[in-house]
């Protein structure tokens, strides 16, 4: 029997209840299909360990997940730590260091989920946004002068290299056709931003030769957000940079009716390194110890992560336990407008895993 190691870092706020609630289905899958063992190392790093220790993760921690076959994350995010200290020393301290450099977004209508946008249906929305994730806006690059004083400044430098541009883009062109639409938007804002973001047109048009199969056309971030709105089917696979598809993402959880449901792989495609797994959702504190975080998202990311440690029987019966459930409004978290609670929707999914024969 296969045994896989998994680094379980849980976080802040809800994702301590939604990531306790992937574990549980995790043990259920594991169980019902016999076939493989999960060996969960679990990390208390976040902002309690900040307060405590002055740092969210030791300062050499991504070494210590090298080992391990994936990494399940919940959030991170408190509210009386600024937000760039938290997001810098966790979450970013570990995709880039394992140099996870595609993160995948897929979006779609979960039955029994209602799209704000009138008259739009499961067919109309199904789309996977590719977030570049090593560089772009999130290069750390920039400072801060003469604070305090009337001629203080500060920059963020947004940094696009060949090879980084070049990586993401094959990845997305790889992925849009492995779809039955075939179909490739690349996202930029190349008419302001007219170095970064013009070498993305063209390193765009360079990759995209090595497709011919694939449809592609790209478009301006601000055009994006009109067209994700109106003329939701026209889009299928989406590349854009760290930034823009953080934006563009959350916009798209929301059209397909809540940042509940959103899943993320942080993936190294070469596998040199683990891959990471975690809600899109952060740490909502407004509604931390409730007991009403909406964990769909988590266990959507747990099917993405046993995907790609190859259990492929365990991911496909985890999706369908998820639509299944949602189907029904009675396991519906109040962020899609119902009263179930995490535990609820914890449970009923297990039941459904333990109970169906395919
Ligand atoms: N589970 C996702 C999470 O905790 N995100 C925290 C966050 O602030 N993310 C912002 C970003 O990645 O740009």
């Amino acid at each position: 029997m296969k045994t896989y190691k998994i680094a379980s870092i849980p976080g802040d706020g809800i994702g301590v209840e939604v990531i306790d609630a992937g574990l549980h289905v995790l043990e259920a899958l594991a169980e019902r299909d016999g076939g493989f063992k999960l060996d969960v190392t679990s990390f208390d790093w976040g902002s309690d360990r900040y307060k405590r220790e002055g740092t969210l993760m030791p300062a050499d921690g991504a070494e210590d997940l090298r080992d391990f076959d994936a990494i399940f994350f919940g959030a991170v995010g408190a509210p009386d730590i600024p937000d760039h200290l938290t997001l810098w020393g966790l979450r970013l301290n570990i995709c880039q260091p394992l140099d996870q450099y595609a993160n995948v977004r897929p979006t779609r209508i979960l039955p029994g989920i209602k799209s704000p946008l009138a008259g739009v249906t499961a067919k109309d929305l199904d789309w996977v946004i590719v977030r570049e994730n090593s560089e772009g806006e999130y290069a750390g690059q920039g400072g801060r002068s003469h604070r305090g004083q009337p001629h203080e400044m500060a920059t963020d430098l947004a940094v696009f290299t060949r090879v980084g541009v070049q990586r993401v883009m094959r990845y997305a062109f790889e992925l849009a056709r492995s779809r039955p639409r075939k179909l490739l938007t690349v996202v930029t804002k190349s008419n302001a931003q007219r170095y970064g973001m013009v070498m993305w047109d063209e390193i765009a048009a360079e990759v995209a030769a090595e497709f011919p199969d694939v449809t592609w056309d790209k478009i301006l971030v601000d055009a994006m957000t009109v067209r994700m709105t109106m003329k939701p089917e026209s889009l299928d696979t989406i590349v854009a940079t760290n930034l823009h598809a953080d934006i563009l993402s959350d916009l798209a959880a929301a059209l397909a009716g809540s940042i509940g449901v959103a899943p993320t792989a942080n993936l190294n495609p070469e596998r040199t390194s683990p891959s990471m797994f975690e809600p899109i959702h952060g740490s909502a504190f407004d509604i931390t110890g409730k007991g009403i975080a909406n964990p769909v998202a988590t266990f959507w990311s747990a099917s993405m992560m046993l995907d790609h440690i190859g259990e492929t029987v365990a991911a496909e019966r985890l999706m369908k336990a998820i639509e299944v459930i949602m189907a029904n409004p009675d396991f519906h978290t109040p962020d899609l407008g119902g009263t179930a609670t995490t535990d609820q929707v914890t449970a009923a999914i297990i039941d459904v895993i333990r109970a169906r024969n395919d």
